[in-house]
């Protein structure tokens, strides 16, 4: 049978899709080893001097920029920091407003829950890390006569783009952290970012402090996060 190489769509090429097959035992090997290699995985809080390259950082955040969006929007900048003047004022700013957070925003129960991680106010991470990754979702785009459109499902893409990023990180050997100072909006103003564009995650990317520790957690089981209707 011939394939073409593309057909049209009501007038739009959409081109032939191939990617690697495999047997089904090959299947079940590597969906297996790939759930073994994220499962060590973890949030990482210290970080070694070791400085990253910014050609690495930049192919973590094609990656992520590979993730689905909607209607193909794409509607992210991932910004990365390394310098040093801007990472003390980010940090700054962080501090200042997860003082806050931790002396009176955050609840009892929702401090308590955060005791076992050893999270606080105070986050060294954001000058020790050689890079910091922000990433700003749009939330609309602005045409060349100055109109805006609004994007689509925003926080599912960013959102999916970042845990690409996170994977990538994870991939490289690298580690990283999931930053939520809340309100994050000191960023945008720091890093001079358009209006239509807000922060939605803070990425401090390296390598790990050596040694470095992390909280004593575990995971749900399958049964636990999953049903299956077979
Ligand atoms: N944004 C704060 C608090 C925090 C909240 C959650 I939910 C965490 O899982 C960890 C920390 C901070 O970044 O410390």
């Amino acid at each position: 049978m011939k394939v073409e190489p593309y057909i049209l769509v009501e007038g739009h090429r959409h081109i032939l899709y191939q990617q690697p097959s495999f047997p089904d035992e090959a299947v079940n090997e590597k969906s297996n080893q790939y759930y073994e290699f994220l499962d060590i995985r973890r949030s990482v809080r210290e970080f070694d001097t070791r400085p990253v390259p910014r050609e690495v950082i930049q192919n973590l955040i094609m990656t992520a920029s590979s993730a689905p969006s909607g209607a193909h929007k794409q509607p992210w900048t991932f910004c990365a920091v390394s310098n040093r003047e801007l990472k003390t004022q980010i940090r700054k700013a962080a501090e200042i407003e997860e003082k806050k957070n931790y002396s009176g925003r955050m609840s009892e129960r929702w401090l308590k829950d955060l005791e076992p991680l050893g999270t606080n106010m105070n986050k060294p991470f954001l000058e020790e890390a050689p890079w910091l990754i922000i990433a700003f979702k749009k939330i609309y785009e602005i045409d060349m006569d100055g109109s805006k459109h609004n994007n689509y499902y925003v926080n599912e893409s960013i959102g999916i783009a970042c845990g690409m990023l996170i994977v990538a990180i994870h991939n490289a050997g690298l580690v990283t952290l999931t930053h939520t100072p809340s309100p994050m909006n000191f960023l945008a103003k720091i890093l001079n970012r358009p209006k239509n564009e807000r922060a939605f995650l803070l990425l401090p990317v390296g390598f790990p402090k050596q040694p470095a520790y992390v909280p004593d957690i575990k995971r749900r089981s399958l049964s636990e996060v999953s049903s299956f209707y077979v």
